[in-house]
């Protein structure tokens, strides 16, 4: 297999795009590929300050890499939930981010939820909710609220996460499976800023099969975290990903048709936008100032507040 580019010998075959490149070149043209993702979909520019979510697996430590690469002004944001029950999760997950960050010279915030709020997500999801897996609810909502309070606290024009294509087409495939318009009228590469207070969110890896930010990390020598989080066993979004990497593997470029012929349709007019929670009305929480579309008190503060009254009784 050679480099279409140089001839000399590919490391990597990407069916779906019908294109075998060397390192060198792979990782000029993966660069480019993201480089184009934003410029496409309007996600931000040299101007903007940039806030990046890192998790310490290899998907944001790569956008990462790349955004500086092209020139954005990006710094990082660590979320510490204190998930260290069967593995050391979030301790080795913060290693990798910190060192990234130490070793670029990049700013890294760093939010230790165990240390905010007196209880790490696991322990906080036994007192809130019944079922094990219900953990990642609560770890949705409390990261969620974290992003949007470090990005509008430091004014920050567009908060980044590294959800690549086989995250996207999984969430798409959940989504069309139970047809829940509100999410699919949700579903998107940008969310614009709202008036009530929400800062605008991009995904610059929505392009971006897996296998692609994989062996962008290897060649450029990128130290990840390799495993999952112990949570993540057994979610749907799991499963939806296997059966679509089999689908693939029949028919190489699927996930990429599927995801992209869905935005296509979007911009088309085949979902109401009006279907989209971003269009509720939306007012500040008495308690933290975050939109909400509660009548007084958000989701987050409720929640947490329930938890540290059972933890306390
Ligand atoms: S970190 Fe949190 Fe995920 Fe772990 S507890 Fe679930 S939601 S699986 S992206
Ligand atoms: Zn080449
Ligand atoms: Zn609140």
């Amino acid at each position: 297999m050679r480099c279409r580019r140089c001839d000399s010998k590919a490391v990597i075959n990407m069916r779906q795009h019908k294109l075998s490149l060397c390192a060198e070149h792979f990782i000029a043209w993966f660069q480019d590929h993201v480089a184009r993702t934003i410029e496409r979909h309007h996600m931000f520019s040299k101007d903007d300050r940039l806030l990046l979510a890192v998790s310490g697996g290899k998907d944001s430590l790569v956008l990462w890499d790349i955004l500086i690469h092209l020139g954005y002004n990006t710094d990082g944001l660590y979320i510490n939930l204190g998930i260290n029950e069967e593995i050391s999760y979030s301790d080795q997950s913060a290693e990798k981010c910190f060192r990234y960050a130490e070793k670029n010279h990049l700013f890294l915030h760093q939010v230790n939820i165990p240390q905010k709020y007196g209880l790490s997500i696991p322990d906080a999801a036994k007192k809130s909710y019944r079922s094990k897996n219900r953990t990642c609810a609560l770890c949705g909502l409390t990261k969620r609220h974290v992003f949007n309070e470090i990005a509008t606290k430091y004014q920050y024009d567009v908060l980044l996460t590294g959800h690549n294509l086989d995250d996207e087409a999984s969430v798409l495939f959940g989504n069309t499976v139970n047809w829940l318009g509100k999410y699919l009228a949700r579903q998107s590469p940008v969310l614009e800023a709202s008036s009530s207070g929400f800062t605008k969110k991009a995904k610059p890896l929505c392009r971006a099969y897996e296998r692609e930010t994989t062996a962008y990390a290897i060649i450029k020598g990128i130290s990840y975290f390799e495993q999952e989080c112990p949570f993540a066993a057994g979610a749907t979004t799991l499963s939806n990903k296997v059966l679509l990497n089999d689908i693939e593997a029949e028919t190489p470029g699927f996930k990429q048709r599927f995801y992209l012929s869905f935005l296509k349709a979007k911009e088309e007019g085949l979902f109401d936008p009006s279907l989209s929670d971003r269009n509720t009305d939306f007012q500040p929480c008495s308690r933290c100032g975050q939109p909400t579309s509660n009548p007084e008190v958000c989701n987050f503060c409720r929640t947490w507040e329930n938890i540290l009254v059972s933890r306390d009784s």
